[in-house]
């Protein structure tokens, strides 16, 4: 492989270049979440801030975060969206989770879109009683299993006790009614919406049902995975292979009936870090149910995630099966890589995604002999940056302080103290648990960290530096394809996917080689540069 890093150009010039044309005080600021790596003394991110005003982020709001991200995926469930109905249009399947329901009549009320759809009248005489009728009403068309309801942001501005009218529902009609105070001000970023969803399912779903007796010999709980583009599945076709029972999903093909009884688990798998690592720790906290990060996104860090779930286990059997089941897939894996590899190799990619991905995905590029130059999260913390190990170090300003922090305190009657126990066990083996190390480590020295990028900046890097592929989401694609260059939508997978385990990296090596191995975007010009597109004349007096 050509030592791609000498062809870099220096960041700091590149750096300076950015930051230029920024007014000084916002150079100031954005100096700070704009980083040059170092694996070996990782430096400080700023993340987890307000954007500033006037800049053009890719970021969402706390409501997206808390209904789209959390709740969105769970089918058992009406989800009603208490606003304007303009706030109901990313409520409407445009997020690709997907989902299996048992039967044909299973409920699966995914495909639907419920808002109460406040009016002028509502905003200034309160939308409570709107609310309580809308609640009726999807209870009595669907009989679901249970309603949430989520304040956008007027709701939060006039007023409306959202919880009220929840508890008093979840009285007269006898399910499960809970709602969030998500208004897409609450946070920064989608990110407050994720802690919000967190603490409400912990508080008000997880645990209802306090035993639901053994449904296999080796229980866990797959976190942080949405089955977008269908990854979930992926995944619980390897658990069943290797004896493992999923209990519950937060959230990706899931139910919230499950999350009732999601304290039944003997084992936390947390994907996406940022997203759900609240649950899992409250649940450690409340239950004794220990949580380790994996990665399903690239072939080696899929084998090394099973791997470790078999080893957590520690059962005979199903180190066998887990291996068995590795040397099949691999042996798959490493012919596409075969033939794929050369193709691309030294290929240069930069990723921007929301709060996970832009980690995850550098592992299959990796394995492609692709490398990142830059990357950053949408709304990551410092802890997807630089690992946990800065978590007691991250200032809390008023922003996070906004954000309910749970007292948990240990279960009476559902700790499992038999967890505890074969967790120190496991640690004093070298096992290791809470061990997200964050993205930092794994990138190379003077790669560019870049948190929550603008627009200028997105171009500003491109034009400098010329990558082969650009990775992040639908409000860059065509920007980005305007330079010449590749993007793949790394939320929506362009419609394709699934991408998780080793059948997922198969699809991503043969969808790099379409779009790598050939140099149609390079031909790419805009056609105003060669002739003009409008002509006019003038006429002078
Ligand atoms: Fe986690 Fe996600 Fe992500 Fe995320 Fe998202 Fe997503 Fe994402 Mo889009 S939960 S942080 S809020 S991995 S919707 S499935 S792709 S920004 S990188």
């Amino acid at each position: 492989m050509k030592n791609i890093k000498t062809e870099l150009p220096d960041p700091s010039v590149l750096k300076e270049e950015i930051l230029k044309r920024y007014p000084r005080k916002i150079a100031k600021k954005r100096e700070k979440s704009i980083v040059i790596n170092d694996p070996d003394a990782i430096p400080e991110v700023q993340a987890n801030v307000r954007t500033i005003p006037g800049i053009i982020t890719q970021r969402g709001c706390t409501y997206a975060g808390c209904k789209g991200v959390i709740l969105g995926p769970s089918r058992d469930v009406v989800n009603i969206v208490h606003g304007p109905i303009g706030c109901s249009f990313y409520a409407w399947l445009t997020r690709r989770n997907q989902t299996q329901p048992p039967t044909p009549d299973s409920p699966n009320f995914i495909t639907y879109c419920f808002s109460t759809d406040m009016q002028d009248s509502n905003i200034v005489f309160g939308g409570e009683q709107k609310l309580r009728q809308a609640i009726r009403e999807a209870y009595e068309l669907f009989h679901p299993y249970s309603i949430s309801v989520f304040s956008t942001c007027p709701v939060g501005l006039i007023g409306d006790d959202i919880h009220a009218a929840c508890r008093e529902m979840k009285e007269e009609l006898g399910i499960n009614v809970f709602g969030f105070s998500c208004e897409g001000y609450r946070g920064v970023s989608q990110s407050a919406g994720h802690h919000i969803a967190n603490n409400k399912i912990f508080s008000d779903v997880v645990g209802r049902e306090e035993t639901k007796g053994r449904m296999g010999k080796f229980q866990i709980n797959m976190m942080g995975e949405y089955n977008i583009g269908g990854d979930a599945f992926v995944l619980e076709k390897y658990f069943e292979e290797m004896g493992a029972t999923l209990v519950a999903s937060f959230s990706g093909n899931s139910t919230i009936e499950s999350y009732e009884y999601a304290q039944e688990a003997d084992l936390n798998l947390v994907m996406c870090h940022r997203s759900i690592n609240y649950i899992a720790e409250m649940m450690e906290k409340k239950y004794g149910i220990p949580w380790f990060k994996v990665n399903f996104i690239g072939a080696n860090a899929s084998a090394k995630s099973l791997r470790k779930l078999a080893e957590y286990f520690g059962d005979k059997e199903m180190i066998e099966k887990t291996e068995m089941l590795i040397e099949r897939e691999m042996a798959k894996v490493k012919a596409v890589i075969e033939r794929v590899r050369p193709k691309v190799e030294g290929k240069r990619a930069m990723l921007f995604v929301g709060g996970s991905r832009a980690h995850h995905y550098q592992e299959l590029f990796g394995e492609l002999g692709i490398e990142t130059l830059v990357a950053g999260y949408e709304f990551g913390h410092r802890d997807d940056y630089e690992g946990r190990r800065v978590i007691p170090s991250i200032k809390v300003d008023a922003d996070s302080r906004n954000i309910e922090e749970l007292q948990v305190s240990q279960s009476d009657r559902l700790f499992k103290p038999e967890l505890l126990t074969k967790k120190s066990g496991l640690e004093g083996k070298g096992f290791k648990f809470h061990d997200y190390e964050g993205m930092m480590p794994d990138m190379k020295k003077n790669s560019l960290v870049i948190d929550d990028i603008s627009h200028w900046e997105t171009e500003k890097i491109i034009e400098m530096m010329k990558p082969d592929i650009f990775c992040a989401g639908i409000k860059e694609k065509y920007v980005v394809q305007k330079h010449g260059i590749p993007l793949k939508q790394l939320h929506s997978y362009d419609y394709g996917g699934p991408y998780a385990g080793f059948e997922g990296a198969i699809n991503f090596y043969l969808e790099m080689e379409r779009m790598l191995a050939c140099d149609i975007w390079k031909m790419i010009d805009a056609p105003w540069k060669n002739e003009p597109s409008i002509m006019g004349s003038m006429v002078y007096e």
